[in-house]
């Protein structure tokens, strides 16, 4: 062939590819048809018939593929090397919480990096459960109350909430604060832990910041193929702080509840998955690469979010940008890794980017795990009206309105966990 027609035939196919980058599908009609990869047969083609050969054969193998091809294996275990009191205070929001805020100090060679972690719990009960989560613009920005520390971590500049070089300021305090009904969940008995995702890696296409150069070796820049992007790190994270609660005396650590929204609700399922420890999952808006599924390539998809954010996922992935069809796995086999923990999946109606319905879908057939431990799934076959939740071992919720994490999602999380915290009364 002569290398015109070569150099032609490869434009056709990149305008081609790019063409499908840029085209967002709205429109269930053009959902391709697609076969998922199955939950429960092995690689060697074995039936998973019971929990015994799931948590042998076929859960490890999902977890393998998920850290290789999606999110990246962490390199090597770190430990926390100290844990700094900043605060201890007994009495908060008119007497109803506790607050204390501490780092998180991790330190290799040289390399120093601190996780400031902040927890409300609700006053003199023993062993209380809590919810934990990372926050998007640093812990101050949660609450008004001004005794909350500042991050000096690089967070995306916002100039009309005053945060410029990349630095916080004081007028950022609170401003996340509906996002965050503290005092709610004080009361409903639970406590509430939270971090800045970016104190673990700064949520930026930069492999040279947070935590990630902790594991390089001389000469090296960047994480291998198939190890850790920024998703991947952010729930290392998680199960630090994990570390860090089980030393805490007034926190039962058997109900940790790990919830994110967005990419922080992807954050969450990846911790969960990774760290049995986490009792249960709530995953608000996670749409890619979250709860929905790959292969309706309905909204954002592989392409869209590998090449807008570079750093979420391994290398590896990127062999999937308009391939969805040939992932070895699909989203519900994340949610499958949960089972047979509680989990809690949302939707938003407005939010299509995020493709309620293969949220609900994957949710729906992560339910043969469930099924395996002789625990219900999602408790209806078809996807629920807005804002009627649905609540078996797996829980499901699309809200009116935009993607966001909102008033009405926290009291359905806190019934949730409500649900299944709670002893069972007899009747009798
Ligand atoms: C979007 C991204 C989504 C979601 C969201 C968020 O821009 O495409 O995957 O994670 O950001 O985290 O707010």
């Amino acid at each position: 062939m002569n290398s015109y027609l070569l150099t032609f035939l490869s434009l056709l196919i990149s305008i081609n590819v790019s063409a499908q980058l840029n085209q967002v599908n709205y429109d269930e009609k053009e959902v391709p048809e697609y076969k998922l990869p199955e939950l429960l047969i092995s690689k060697s083609g074995r039936k998973i018939k019971n929990t015994k050969r799931w948590e042998k054969i076929r859960r490890p193998e999902i977890l393998k593929l998920f850290q290789q091809e999606i999110y990246g294996k962490v390199p090597q275990t770190i430990r926390i090397s100290d844990v700094n009191v900043h605060e201890e205070t007994t009495d908060v929001f008119d007497g109803l919480a506790t607050r204390t805020q501490v780092e998180l100090v991790f330190r290799k060679d040289d390399q120093e990096l601190g996780v400031n972690v902040l927890l409300y719990l609700p006053k003199d009960t023993a062993k209380v459960p809590v919810f934990v989560g990372y926050n998007f613009k640093g812990n101050h920005a949660i609450n008004d109350d001004p005794n909350i520390l500042l991050t000096d971590s690089w967070v995306p500049d916002n100039p009309s909430l005053g945060i410029v070089h990349n630095q916080v300021t004081e007028q950022s305090r609170g401003v996340s604060g509906e996002r965050w009904p503290i005092e709610e969940i004080l009361k409903s008995g639970y406590g509430i832990v939270t971090a800045y995702y970016g104190d673990v890696d700064p949520d930026r296409d930069n492999f040279q910041d947070g935590i990630h150069p902790f594991t390089y070796r001389l000469g090296q820049f960047r994480p291998g193929n198939d190890e850790w992007g920024s998703v991947s790190a952010w729930a290392w994270g998680l199960s630090r702080i994990m570390d860090y609660l089980e030393t805490v005396p007034a926190i039962d650590s058997s109900k940790v509840v790990v919830f994110g929204h967005s990419r922080l609700g992807k954050t969450a399922l990846w911790a969960a998955a990774n760290d049995q420890r986490f009792a249960m999952c709530i995953s608000n808006n996670s749409g890619c690469l979250g709860a929905a599924l790959s292969r309706r390539q309905f909204g954002e998809t592989i392409g869209k979010i590998t090449s807008t954010f570079p750093h979420w996922f391994c290398e590896n992935l990127n062999k999937y940008s308009a391939r969805e069809e040939l992932l070895p796995v699909d989203q519900h086999m994340l949610l499958g890794l949960i089972a047979p923990r509680p989990l809690y999946v949302t939707s938003a109606t407005a939010d299509l980017w995020a493709d309620p319905k293969g949220e609900f879908l994957s949710a729906s057939e992560a339910g043969k795990v469930y099924a395996l431990y002789e625990k219900e799934g999602l408790p209806v076959a078809a996807m629920p009206e807005p804002n009627s939740p649905v609540m078996g071992t797996i829980g499901y919720h699309i809200r009116k309105g935009k993607h966001n994490i909102t008033a009405y999602d926290w009291k359905q999380f806190i019934r949730f966990a409500q649900k299944h915290f709670e002893p069972v009364v007899p009747t009798e």
